[in-house]
């Protein structure tokens, strides 16, 4: 069957896919948690995390992936929950996660820092097990912050997999985030495949070999920030990622996005520098907004050679913002490690505020 390659409109991709079985489930809790954040006047952030599968069989053996481990969502989380904000955090299943993250099986695997004591049994003879000293003092803080936000009520994480999940689950909660209005942020840092293959066009069955090459022909991914932005919940603030290897594209691919789809910012990272280098790309304010409305970056961030923060203004319409931290020495324990993530948390917070602030008073003076 010859199956001629399709652009899918956002209305064509729902019409024609099927949403994932566990999707009703998961759009009720988030009601009632967003419902319970509305009602405790809190802020709440939507926060995309990992990567996106694309399967290539209806019984899924093959599929296509992509690098995300989801370090700058689940690190991002945390900061958020920081900043006062509830968060709703959307990640690909089994990718990094807020608090877990710092004990990763690979990285800091937790049993190797757990001890089973010599001596001292409990009372029914089973021997202790206690934490490494010169572990305490971080897993205390880690411990206690999780705890913390456990007891507010204020994370609420649910899973994805494929881009199909991602894709329904980011209409449905954009809907249901809706009634915050203003009060919503969408902090879109998943990497999401621009390409799919249209349940219509997959086989049944695991690919067979033994007739030379595969092809696949696969389709462009909606562009569904669109619709989020226009459709789905037009009050939000709105910030999505873009993530290139050409630095020659970052700004204009950025700018383009911006253009394109009329939201607040891009946040622009070059794939080996994006731990210690990104760029804000936003529109300039007009003239005519009123004084102090602005969202000025005053994040105190040097550059890696020590320089004062830069801000370069590279057209009428747009405007820069970099922000970068110092290269951590391999020598620094990793709890030690600054994160830019907190740069990038502490400048949204302070844009998300003053755009509220000022899109209050555009209302007021309507
Ligand atoms: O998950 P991670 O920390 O390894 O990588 C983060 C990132 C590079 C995926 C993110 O910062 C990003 O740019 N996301 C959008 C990618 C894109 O679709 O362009």
């Amino acid at each position: 069957m010859n199956v001629e390659p399709t652009t899918f409109s956002a209305e064509d991709y729902f019409a024609t896919q099927t949403p994932p079985s566990t999707l009703h489930h998961d759009v009720e809790q988030v009601k009632n948690f967003v419902a319970r954040q509305a009602k405790e006047g809190r802020k709440v952030a939507l926060v995309t995390s990992g990567g996106t599968t694309v399967p290539l069989e209806l019984n899924v053996v093959r599929f296509l992936d992509n690098f995300s481990a989801g370090t700058r969502g689940a690190t991002s989380a945390e900061y958020f929950l920081k900043a006062g904000y509830a968060v709703i955090f959307m990640h690909r299943q089994f990718s990094l996660q807020p608090f877990s993250r710092h004990y990763s099986h690979s990285t800091n695997p937790f049993l190797d820092f757990l001890e089973i004591e010599k001596d001292g049994t409990q009372v029914d003879s089973t021997p202790r097990i206690s934490v490494t000293p010169e572990k305490r003092e971080d897993l205390l803080e880690v411990l206690s912050t999780y705890k913390a936000v456990h007891a507010a009520g204020t994370l609420h994480s649910l899973t994805y997999v494929t881009v199909n999940d991602y894709l329904w689950l980011l209409r449905a909660l954009s809907q249901e985030l809706a009634v915050l209005r203003r009060n919503a942020m969408f902090y879109l840092a998943a990497a999401v495949s621009d390409f799919f293959l249209p349940r219509q066009k997959m086989s049944e069955h695991k690919i067979q070999s033994g007739k030379g090459s595969l092809h696949i022909e696969m389709d462009q991914v909606p562009k569904i920030l669109g619709s989020v932005v226009d459709e789905w919940t037009r009050e939000g603030f709105v910030i999505s990622f873009k993530l290139e290897t050409d630095p020659a594209l970052l700004i204009p691919k950025a700018r383009a996005a911006l253009e394109r789809y009329g939201h607040q910012v891009v946040i622009g990272n070059d794939l080996h520098r994006r731990k210690h280098e990104v760029v804000f790309v936003s529109r300039k304010p007009l003239p005519s907004l009123p004084p102090g409305t602005h969202p000025e970056p005053t994040t105190a961030v040097t550059n890696v050679n020590g320089d004062v923060p830069t801000r370069d203004t590279l057209s009428d319409t747009f405007v820069e913002y970099w922000l970068r931290i110092d290269i951590p020495d391999s020598t620094v324990p990793a709890s030690q490690v600054k994160e830019i993530e907190e740069d990038i948390v502490t400048e949204l917070v302070k844009r998300h505020s003053a755009w509220i602030q000022q899109s209050v008073a555009s209302e007021v003076s309507r």
